[in-house]
């Protein structure tokens, strides 16, 4: 917690050493060896910080500690490749920092000079941006245009003085480095902590990856994603917020990944009070319960939580409240099917007879281009023998797994109804897994809750007083059964 602590410390600014704005090279940063100090320590704390704002926390990702250097604050990010396991059992191969995708959350507070060393550990080029950072143009971080990429092996060393305040962030600008993982947090407090004050400041980070059976590499290409994120954990897998009962609560939701995703807060209406700009006058704030965070943009929301309970907080795309979406791999979840593409030339409607839209050619239209479009292939997703409508022949397999496996509510008759199956084995009984998922921040939970929550998806979970001591108490104990779960930059992050 020291650490923490640590970044509500005002660091007077100005006076800074200034970086030498090139990119080293690999030989250069092994030449350079060790710098002095470069463990990370969060320096003690002895200021009392009322007054000053309360830490952000960001659910499932860790902090970046950094150490002092005169009056700057010296931050070290590693970019490099990340196992992330996003539910249980499902690892996926991304590139984050510091062994986390997304990166640990940076903290500043106005006026900090800061200075952030940035090491390349990725098999290619890449280059940091700060993004809406006020900034020199040098520090930047757009390759080609302010720098040159930083090599494979390769440093660079970003310093600068920030006077800004909000809910910033940092990420790759190579586009299809972002895609795979490679964005942060960057908040910036101010001295003062704003009125209405808040009790609970956290971050969630929304991301998007396509990653298809088969495979642990996001395919970035993809223009669909079937595994959406906070921080990069999807339901039930993610830490719930945990506040208490009458808690003025912030929420800072940034967005880098091909969609826009509309928030949705169950329970309470919030007001947005802040953007990817910052801070944003009172005379705004307007009654609302989702937000529409578009990509590259940052919503801060608040709400004072005075309604107990344990209330979802979700992406409302509906196919961004799934996990493992995937179509045409086989048995899933529709009675018919659609009927993949006749071939290339259809598919893209040039035809040499009949019309685009006829009942022959009119279902290849846009679809199955290229491999796998042929009329042989017509795929059915759903249960292939009519009168047993549980597809799931693996379940003994699945229940080992740690599955709970119960039976979704169906009626006899249901393979007879057009439509059939909606939802019965997307979510529910059969999909729970309270106890793979098993954390204090859980405790309490509806027994089969997990069977409900997919994609971007969590809980606000506003507890009474006693409720909340409970689940800090717990918290506590695991804390102190586990080896020191440090946010060392390098450290590989522990799946446990
Ligand atoms: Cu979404």
């Amino acid at each position: 917690m020291s650490s923490r602590r640590g970044f509500l410390q005002n660091v007077l600014a100005g006076a800074g050493i200034f970086a030498s704005a090139k990119v080293l090279s690999a030989q250069e940063v092994q030449m350079a060896g060790d710098m002095p100090g470069m463990k990370m320590k969060g320096k003690k704390g002895s200021i009392p910080d009322h007054g000053s704002p309360v830490p952000v926390e960001t659910p499932d990702v860790p902090n970046l500690p950094f150490r002092m250097d005169g009056n700057v604050k010296e931050f070290h990010l590693i970019a490099e490749p990340v196992k992330q396991e996003i539910v249980p059992g499902r690892v996926v191969d991304l590139w984050g920092y510091n062994g986390s995708a997304p990166g640990p959350t940076i903290q500043v507070t106005r006026g900090d000079r800061v200075r952030i060393i940035v090491d390349n550990h990725l098999p290619e080029a890449t280059s940091m941006h700060w993004h809406g950072f006020e900034i020199p143009v040098e520090m930047d971080g757009a390759p080609g245009a302010s720098q040159d990429p930083i090599p494979p092996g390769g440093r660079f060393v970003y310093e600068f003085t920030l006077n800004q305040e909000g809910t910033y962030f940092y990420h790759s600008h190579m586009a299809m480095q972002e895609m795979i993982g490679m964005i942060g947090a960057f908040v910036m407090h101010p001295k003062e902590t704003y009125k209405p004050r808040v009790d609970k400041d956290f971050v969630i980070i929304l991301q998007e990856y396509a990653v298809l059976p088969n495979i642990n590499v996001p395919n970035t290409m993809n223009m669909e994603f079937n595994w959406l994120t906070f921080n990069g954990k999807s339901g039930p897998a993610n830490t719930p917020l945990i506040v208490r009962h009458g808690e003025r609560v912030r929420i800072r939701l940034i967005n880098l990944g091909m969609d826009h995703h509309p928030i949705h807060l169950h329970g309470h209406q919030f007001v947005v009070t802040g953007t990817e700009g910052g801070r944003q006058p009172e005379s705004t704030w307007g009654p609302g319960n989702t937000v529409l965070v578009g990509v590259a943009q940052s919503r801060d929301v608040e709400f004072v939580a005075n309604n107990p309970g344990d209330w979802m907080l979700h992406c409302h795309l509906p196919h961004h409240m799934m996990n493992q979406m995937s179509s045409m791999v086989g048995p899933m979840s529709r009675r018919n099917g659609i009927r993949a593409g006749l071939d290339m030339e259809r598919g893209m409607g040039m035809l040499r007879q009949g019309s685009a839209t006829s009942g022959e050619n009119g279902p290849s239209l846009g679809r199955g281009l290229g491999v796998g479009s042929t009329a042989e292939q017509t795929i059915s997703n759903s249960p292939l023998k009519a009168g047993n409508p549980m597809p799931h022949q693996d379940m003994p397999d699945m229940q080992r797994q740690g599955m709970q496996m119960g039976k979704p509510e169906v009626s006899k008759d249901a393979n007879s109804v057009p439509g059939f199956p909606q939802d019965a084995f997307m979510e529910g009984p059969m999909m729970a897994m309270d106890k793979m998922v098993d954390k204090p921040e859980n405790f309490g939970l509806r027994p089969g809750w997990s069977g409900f929550m997919a994609g971007m998806m969590t809980f606000v979970r506003v507890l009474p007083q006693d409720k909340y001591d409970q689940i800090m108490e717990l918290r506590r104990k695991q804390e102190g059964n586990k080896p020191m779960k440090m946010d060392m930059p390098g450290m590989e992050r522990k799946h446990e």
